[in-house]
């Protein structure tokens, strides 16, 4: 059925983005309804309003605790207009009728971010915005309620084409939206309240669909937290699962700096070409030089600042996003030439997600991200590693780290030349990696080799060293560790054992 629009109660913590809001109010006649500073607010614009006080006959007390917790506003919300004995009720008790509501909910999770001082996070729970949007959305067969900012632009889309009238469709689905707030409000309180590790589950956005188009999805968590879009449609399930290896791999080196940079491509959550090299614009070359067969339809991250050069060169192939630190504005400019194309700008300070969660059977899995990095750089082989083995060693283990289990990299000077991953046996990742890096042509002679875990025979290295690999590092904790090391002192091979397993599943 058709409403009109004739009262609005709003009570908004934030107030940005609420002007044009108003102002449609204001130029549909609709009476405005206030709390304090949303008064203040309406009234800076030139636009009148009425004080909730004036429907309480209370002033705002307890602090603000108590501001429009009272009969006159919740029966205006919650007052029937289709049953006759509300209507008498609401005019016996001089209770107005209230068809529209819009609250901002004060922030708590925001207060939790910034603060461990219990007073004040109390403070920022809630009761009378929650009340009213529950209250709203019950009542949405009389009402509109607007639970959430990014609800304003459909409002101020109806108010103008549909001259203050809504649909019951209309209504309906803003109160659906209204119960998700509300309801995810709660669940951050109470997560709160049992120090729950879940905490980052509370924002939820609905998804196109999941891994395939028949399946639904839905993403909990905030991303405006990791970074901005600057450009693109909508992120999808895969994209998503891709973009987090990505901001994984990339978030294990610093910044780029002078003297450094690194890019790197992604496909199906490996790294399908990395490289370090002195400019991004080089190691985006390395990176794609790497394995060009597979960069097509990637995820593209940098530590680096995205310049003009790069863009031109990377606008060359088919990639779904690109993620980087900056990008210079004449390189937005080319990568922006296709509206699609999703450029991510990573926050600054990005603080690494310290939890991963993984649904099984019929619950959650919940563990601690693998940040570990070796801190024990153990010489086994026949020799010591040299200088620019030791650099390549080490790129190679944090490569390889983000490659599916089984997973072997072989690195030459800090390029990505061969990778297996996802393998049931470690030879034959060994095999894939070996295959990769002689159908681009590399010579391996020189190259390293990481390995995600240990050896469990002699064959690795056998087959490596018959390649002309010559240095190696893994976490080691084989039974049969004795006989690679062995192979390795007999042929004068470089072996580093870190101690530390990185499996990815
Ligand atoms: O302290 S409350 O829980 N008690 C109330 O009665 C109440 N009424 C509105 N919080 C209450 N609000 C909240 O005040 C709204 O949810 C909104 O976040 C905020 C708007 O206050 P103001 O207009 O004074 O800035």
């Amino acid at each position: 059925m058709q409403k009109k629009i004739q009262s609005a109660l709003i009570s908004v913590f934030y107030k940005d983005g609420l002007a044009p809001v108003v102002k449609e109010l204001e130029r549909l006649g609709i009476t405005i309804y206030t709390t304090g500073g949303t008064q203040k607010f309406i009234e800076d614009l030139g636009i009148s309003c009425v004080a909730v006080e004036s429907l309480t006959t209370y002033p705002s007390i307890l602090g603000g605790r108590v501001k429009t917790l009272h009969p006159a506003v919740f029966g205006g919300i919650l007052g029937r207009r289709s049953v006759a004995q509300d209507l008498v009720e609401m005019k016996e008790y001089n209770i107005p009728e209230i068809d529209l509501v819009i609250v901002d909910l004060y922030p708590f999770e925001e207060t939790l971010r910034t603060t461990s001082e219990e007073k004040l996070i109390i403070e920022k729970i809630d009761i009378g915005g929650p009340s009213m949007i529950r209250a709203a959305a019950k009542n949405f067969s009389d009402l509109v309620v607007i639970a959430a900012k990014d609800d304003y632009a459909s409002l101020v889309q109806i108010l103008e084409t549909q001259h203050g009238e809504t649909s019951l469709d209309q209504r309906k689905a803003y109160a659906a939206k209204a119960f998700e707030v509300v309801m995810n409000y709660d669940i951050a309180i109470n997560n709160y309240f049992n120090g729950s590790i879940l905490q980052p589950l509370t924002h939820k956005q609905s998804m196109r669909y999941g891994e395939n188009p028949h399946q639904q999805a839905s993403f909990y968590g905030n991303l405006a937290e990791m970074f901005n879009q600057l450009n693109g449609k909508e992120l999808s399930y895969n994209n998503l699962v891709d973009v987090d290896a990505a901001i994984q791999l990339i978030t294990e080196f610093p910044a780029a700096t002078a003297a450094e940079a690194v890019f790197a491509i992604i496909k199906h959550t490996n790294v399908c070409g990395v490289a370090a090299r002195a400019t991004v614009k080089e190691s985006w070359d390395a990176a794609l030089a790497g394995d060009p067969e597979s960069a097509f339809g990637g995820v593209l991250v940098s530590n680096g600042t995205i310049d003009k050069a790069t863009a031109e060169a990377i606008n060359e192939i088919f990639f779904e996003v690109l993620i980087a630190p900056s990008f210079d504005e004449d390189a937005l400019a080319v990568l922006k030439s296709k509206k699609n194309r999703i450029l991510l700008q990573l926050q600054a300070n990005l603080a690494k997600p310290t939890l991963q969660f993984r649904s099984l059977l019929n619950g959650t899995l919940v563990q601690g991200t693998d940040m570990g990095n070796y801190t024990d750089w153990k010489e086994v082989g026949g020799r010591e590693t040299t200088a620019a083995e030791k650099s390549d060693l080490s790129f190679a283990n944090i490569i390889c780290k983000h490659l599916k289990s089984n997973a072997i990299a072989l690195i030459k000077n800090k390029q990505l030349i061969g990778k297996g991953c996802g393998q049931t046996s470690r030879i034959d990742s060994l095999r894939q990696s070996i295959d990769k890096a002689k159908q681009f042509n590399f010579d391996l002679h020189g190259a390293v080799l990481a390995s995600d875990a240990f050896f469990p025979f002699n064959d690795c290295v056998q087959m490596s060293h018959a390649e002309g690999i010559e240095a190696f590092i893994q976490p080691g904790g084989s039974i049969r560790d004795k006989d690679s090391i062995e192979y390795c002192v007999a042929h004068s091979l470089a072996m580093v054992m870190t101690g530390l397993r990185h499996f990815k599943h």
